[in-house]
């Protein structure tokens, strides 16, 4: 379609068909954390990278680094290159090739990158800790804290600001956790705790944390059957108890075995950010993100989402 159709046929009703999905193209990319700082969405995905001789474990995900992307539009995107890589972070374990799903967000003028990795000292203990970077722009330069935060272990971490002022970090270690965060960002404020009534079987993970209309929505991905479905549950109150309310997106329709989202509201329509294996069919470690609208129903329930296709 010629740029200059584009108003014309908008106003007649007739949107020119764009490519949407996936919405990066030239990389691999999952796990999107999207955010609107100013008037443009963020996102600040996961880089899955192919695994070479020496570097990262054949038939795995492979993580180096991170990028953050952006949009005034959805449609196009902005590759604003490496804002964090495991190998500047001081306490990440060099050449671990584990720099799982992020998170980002602002408070007072900061932006605060939140990131699971695997450390060197792993006194205390094995598996993924998480840090922060911090940064005075959404696209950097990001200044990675010395040391992982204290008292949390696990992966993806996600960060909700609630309207009074508080900020609360989640993540997932098997179960779903979540804590007050100290107004400094970098520390917990009290000691961790598990959330309510969600699935007791099977994993569950990356946990993303919104409010709607006095209700706070806690979705998860969820593996139910073979592979992850996006779920939800929601309380009363930021750290819950959670109730268990229904599905946002059933289980892949191309056998992506995860699935990861979020959800933002920009310009009056909600959307949500979620991943599948549109570049890569047949290797689900090399992911990329998509993006669709969603709606609630009055009752404030979320409407099931159906991937667009290509
Ligand atoms: O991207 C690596 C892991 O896969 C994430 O941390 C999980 O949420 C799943 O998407």
């Amino acid at each position: 379609v010629k740029t200059w159709l584009i108003p014309a046929l908008v106003l007649l009703g007739l949107q020119p068909a764009r490519a949407q999905n996936p919405l990066i193209t030239n990389q691999f990319t999952a796990d999107p954390t999207a955010r609107v700082f100013g008037d443009r969405v963020y996102v600040y995905p996961s880089h899955d990278i192919r695994a070479t001789p020496g570097h990262g474990r054949a038939g795995w995900f492979v993580m180096e680094d991170y990028h953050a992307f952006s949009s005034a539009n959805l449609t196009d995107w902005t590759d604003h290159g490496v804002i964090v890589t495991q190998n500047k972070v001081p306490w990440v374990k060099p050449d671990s090739y584990a720099m799982w799903a992020p998170d980002c967000v602002l408070r007072n003028g900061k932006y605060y990158f939140y990131f699971p990795a695997t450390p060197q000292d792993t006194t205390g203990g094995r598996g993924f800790r998480i840090g922060v970077a911090v940064a005075d722009k959404p696209t950097g330069p990001f200044v990675p804290q010395p040391q992982p935060i204290a008292d949390v272990r696990g992966i993806d971490p996600n960060v909700f600001m609630d309207k009074d002022g508080r900020a609360y970090l989640y993540w997932s270690q098997g179960n779903i956790y979540g804590a007050k965060l100290k107004p400094n960002m970098l520390e917990l404020a009290e000691a961790p705790k598990t959330l309510g009534e969600l699935p007791t079987k099977r994993l569950k993970e990356g946990p993303y944390v919104f409010e709607r209309k006095g209700i706070y929505y806690l979705t998860y991905p969820h593996v139910a059957n073979k592979t992850e479905r996006l779920e939800y549950a929601t309380s009363t109150s930021p750290l819950g108890p959670f109730t268990v309310r229904g599905v946002i997106m059933d289980e892949s329709p191309t056998g992506c075995w995860t699935n990861h989202q979020s959800i933002i509201t920009f310009k009056n329509q909600w959307y949500l950010f979620y991943h599948s294996n549109d570049l890569s069919p047949k290797f689900d470690k090399n992911r990329s993100i998509r993006l669709d609208s969603l709606s609630f129903s009055p009752d404030g329930s979320i409407r099931k989402v159906t991937p667009t296709l290509r």
